[in-house]
């Protein structure tokens, strides 16, 4: 029998994405991370980062996100990894550039949406972060290039992901 419907699928994959960034400042053998304190992922440690507004490049959006989340000016920063996320309670897909902060002026200081902490790369506070960190930070830290693309539903719950590094981005 022909031209039965699919079902309906669970996750959306067709429309536009929505763009963000995540930048982490990655020194001396430590990254510097935010506790969010409010808003999307509020109690878990990320990098800092947020949605890139109309008229910004990417990376101009993940200079301007992590002088506003941290107090810091990125100096040279390389882009490392792009990541989809899909969630099957959310109606678009969100494409998430990560950013290796190379240098920086400024101090760390907290602010309304994140309060900063310094973790040694053995001590990354994985079971409080999103669950798909664990997966793509040690490639991170290894300076890998990456693309992933990871499935959640009830928004926390990692359901699949294909991961890889990847020649360039
Ligand atoms: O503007 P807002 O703070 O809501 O932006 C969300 C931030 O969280 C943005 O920097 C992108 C980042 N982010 C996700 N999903 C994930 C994830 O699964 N892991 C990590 N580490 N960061 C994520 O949106």
């Amino acid at each position: 029998m022909q031209g039965i419907t699919p079902p309906i699928a669970t996750y959306t994959k067709d429309i536009a994405k929505k763009l963000l960034t995540l930048a982490i400042v990655n020194q001396r053998g430590q990254v510097l991370l935010g506790l969010k304190k409010r808003g999307f992922g509020e109690g878990y440690y990320n990098g800092f980062g947020g949605k890139v507004e109309v008229g910004e490049t990417i990376e101009g959006a993940a200079r301007r996100e992590l002088q506003e989340e941290a107090g810091i000016v990125a100096g040279s920063i390389l882009k490392q990894g792009v990541l989809t996320f899909h969630f099957d309670d959310k109606p678009q897909p969100w494409e998430v550039h990560v950013f290796n902060i190379l240098d920086y002026s400024g101090e760390p200081c907290e602010t309304d949406e994140m309060s900063p902490q310094w973790f040694s790369h053995g001590e990354i506070p994985f079971d409080k972060m999103w669950k798909d960190d664990e997966i793509w930070y040690p490639h991170f830290l290894a300076g890998d290039l990456f693309k992933g693309e990871f499935y959640f539903c009830n928004t926390h719950h990692l359901d699949s992901y294909n991961f890889g590094i990847v020649p360039e981005l």
